[in-house]
């Protein structure tokens, strides 16, 4: 199923999984380094200008924003990671909201891991990826900010990128917030995560039709 990411709403911030949601929505996360594009994805994605902030200078919000699409699935913005100088208490403060989110959430379908495409993954965002994978939560990465470089420029560093991550170039989504490049294949790479769990739920919901039969 397509969903509609135009329809897509933001249903609050939380900065304490005890004020996380909790019913049974499917969920998407987003993550990456602060100022990696996230909230701007998130944005072009649903075509709201505004649905998410975004900002020139990276902040320090610890916060994890909900957001819902057709009231049927969930995406979340996590907060960013790879400040320069984090004082220890906000470093364990994250860790601890990460960790409950990442490893406590029981309908995550997967995880999209931001790298900026001029960069080569940090020592950060190999540890999210280690995060992500020891907890066998499907990921996929996306490329951002494409546009800061030729085309030649963002084929090499995507192929540069995925042989340091030991990944199929495949699996890495080039995009750019501009150009509005990769906007589809983000959004057919979503539809393929909550499409499983939706059949799922579809054959959960014929089992247990509790209906009386005429
Ligand atoms: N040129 C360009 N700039 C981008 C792109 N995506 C984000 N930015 C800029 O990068 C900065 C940080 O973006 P933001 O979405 O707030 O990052 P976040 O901290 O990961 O949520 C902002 O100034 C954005 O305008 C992109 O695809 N191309
Ligand atoms: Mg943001």
């Amino acid at each position: 199923m397509a969903l509609n990411y135009r329809k897509t709403n933001f249903v609050l911030s939380a900065a304490d999984a005890r004020q996380f949601p909790n019913d049974a929505l499917p969920e998407v996360a987003f993550v990456g380094r602060s100022n990696v594009g996230k909230s701007s994805l998130l944005n072009m994605l649903t075509e709201q200008k505004n649905l998410a902030k975004t900002s020139k200078t990276p902040g320090r919000t610890q916060l994890v924003n909900f957001f819902v699409t057709e009231g049927k699935a969930r995406l979340v913005d996590l907060p960013g990671y790879g400040f320069a100088d984090v004082p220890e208490k906000i470093q364990r403060q994250w860790n601890t909201l990460m960790y409950n989110y990442l490893v406590k959430r029981e309908h995550l379908l997967g995880v999209l891991i931001l790298l900026d495409i001029r960069r080569m993954p940090s020592e950060h965002d190999l540890a999210m990826i280690n995060m992500v994978n020891e907890n066998k939560i499907p990921f996929l990465i996306v490329l951002t900010k494409s546009d800061k470089l030729s085309r030649n420029e963002a084929f090499n560093q995507q192929h540069r990128i995925a042989k340091t991550l030991d990944v199929s170039p495949s699996r890495l989504l080039v995009t750019s917030t501009l150009s509005k490049l990769g906007v589809t294949a983000v959004r057919e790479s979503l539809d393929a995560l909550f499409d499983d769990f939706f059949a799922v739920q579809a054959q959960i919901d014929i089992a247990t039709d509790t209906s009386p039969t005429p």
